[in-house]
């Protein structure tokens, strides 16, 4: 096929082979057509992240390449220093690009410490909720996994199950009278009669990507995985429905690990550090986060302590209570904006 002839080359043939242009000037505007796209190519240009972008988390980590026998292995982790975003140095080109909304920095809030109660300090807690004034918490570890109902006041395990010795618990909610629990790396999810804690059939279901954080907003069960990305899944078939980044204005936010669905936002804890996203699940925007920093240190005091992991929140009196693994103590906090 013969090449198409541009706007001047037209104009050329129109008059017979003679131009009435500078010859120059076709090559001028392919030129600045070129220098434009160089500078949309290099990023210029921001754009919210989408579902097949690869996560690439722009908040600081003190999270080292992670290796199963130290995220999940005796050894405790180091924690983290108080994460501190990067102020953004929006370009020129981002500038005239950017909608107002991407260039809001995200609010950060504090919080206050309204109650503290007596937690195991043995529990490797990796999900956690709260019904019916219990506490409901699922540990990790292999060899020492459980799923477990907990008096919040005295922090007694009233009743408890355990998880065959190569199943890693993981997140837990409670979807329409059963605790639906994960585990990390074998990619099955377990379900309890939340009043028998026997297992109910089907007692399992497989998904595709490593268990993190499980909750639900009533309807769809929301699961992470270590990444950016929350999967939401059917209650009663598993299957997966859709798929969400999370992210801020300055990108996508990995390493999503226990969740929690608190006002018709999702709550996550980001794994090693001190925060909180509260995340808008229409369009995985975090709203704001929740800045926790003091609580690791005020228990380590004495004691070996992991990282803070475990949001729960009581819907009949509005109560928020948050944990680590390893934690003597689960605190009742209230957000400070
Ligand atoms: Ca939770």
């Amino acid at each position: 096929m013969a090449p198409v002839p541009d706007e001047g080359e037209r104009r050329a043939q129109d008059a017979g082979g003679i131009s009435p242009w500078p010859h120059w000037l076709p090559m001028l505007g392919r030129m600045a057509v070129a220098v434009f796209s160089v500078l949309t190519l290099n990023g210029c240009v921001p754009k919210a992240p989408s579902a097949v972008q690869a996560p690439q988390s722009t908040i600081p980590q003190a999270a080292p390449e992670m290796e199963p026998e130290t995220r999940g292995g005796p050894h405790l982790q180091g924690t983290s220093s108080p994460v501190t975003l990067p102020t953004v140095q929006p370009t020129q080109c981002s500038l005239l690009a950017a909608s107002p909304l991407e260039m809001l920095s995200t609010p950060i809030a504090s919080y206050e410490i309204v109650n503290a109660y007596p937690h195991d300090p043995l529990a490797f807690t990796q999900g956690l909720l709260f019904a019916d004034g219990f506490l409901y918490e699922s540990t990790g570890l292999y060899g020492q996994s459980t799923v477990r109902q907990v008096n919040l006041e005295t922090g007694e395990v009233v009743r408890e199950t355990h998880l065959s010795p190569d199943l890693f618990g993981e997140g837990l909610t409670l979807h329409d009278g059963c605790l639906i629990q994960l585990t990390w790396q074998s990619r099955i999810g377990l379900v309890y009669n939340l009043v028998s804690f026997d297992t109910m059939s089907p007692t399992t279901f497989t998904y595709p990507t490593e268990g993190w954080g499980l909750t639900t907003d009533g309807h769809l069960l929301i699961m992470s995985d270590g990444t950016a990305t929350l999967r939401y899944l059917h209650p009663m078939t598993f299957n997966l429905v859709r798929e969400q980044d999370v992210w801020t204005e300055q990108g996508v936010v990995t390493m999503l690990n226990e969740l929690e669905y608190v006002h018709g936002e999702i709550w996550a804890n980001v794994w090693q550090t001190e925060r909180i996203a509260r995340i808008d699940p229409t369009t995985g925007r975090v709203k704001a986060w929740i800045d926790l920093s003091g609580l690791t240190q005020r228990m380590s005091g004495g004691a070996q302590v992991d990282v803070l992991n475990g949001i729960a929140h009581d819907a009949d009196q509005d109560r928020i209570f948050v944990t680590g693994k390893l934690w003597p103590a689960v605190f009742e906090i209230r957000v400070v904006e």
